[in-house]
């Protein structure tokens, strides 16, 4: 259900939570804009992302309940996994220079794919198409 290529379609809230994760504000104007692109291929617990952007273009290959190191585009490391619960893709990642939890979501709904982030009391989607 997640395979095949996905391309933001719009946000919600994203500026809000891009202030809270401390992202400053041009880079935020940037970072609205990003064309996000993932490619997601899932074979049983293992997933492959192709993920790029206007910031760059880079490939993770996870395991579902294996932590992982990720950098986030603005270069902020996190470490945590993604696990599956029903249709719902969880990731729980920590922030390596503060220490502070980051949650997402990703699920199908429809032709969309919507990620959520929560990070700090602040709640932000994005939402992709089909590309
Ligand atoms: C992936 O599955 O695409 C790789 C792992 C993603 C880890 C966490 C994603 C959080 C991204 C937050 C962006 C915040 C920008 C300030």
């Amino acid at each position: 259900t997640f395979n095949g290529n996905w391309k933001v379609d719009r946000n919600d809230n994203y500026d809000k939570f891009m202030e809270q994760m401390g992202v400053n504000m041009v880079k935020r104007k940037l970072a609205a804009h990003d064309n996000l692109k993932i490619t997601i291929e899932q074979n049983g617990d293992k997933f492959h992302v192709k993920e790029s952007s206007n910031f760059r273009t880079l490939e993770i290959d996870f395991t579902l309940g294996v932590n992982f190191e990720y950098s986030l585009a603005d270069g902020t490391e996190v470490s945590g996994s993604w696990t599956l619960e029903g249709d719902t893709l969880k990731g729980i990642f920590t922030r390596k220079d503060n220490g502070k939890q980051l949650t997402t979501t990703r699920i199908v709904q429809g032709d969309e794919l919507i990620q959520s982030y929560s990070y700090d009391g602040v709640d932000a989607k994005r939402i992709f198409k089909r590309a």
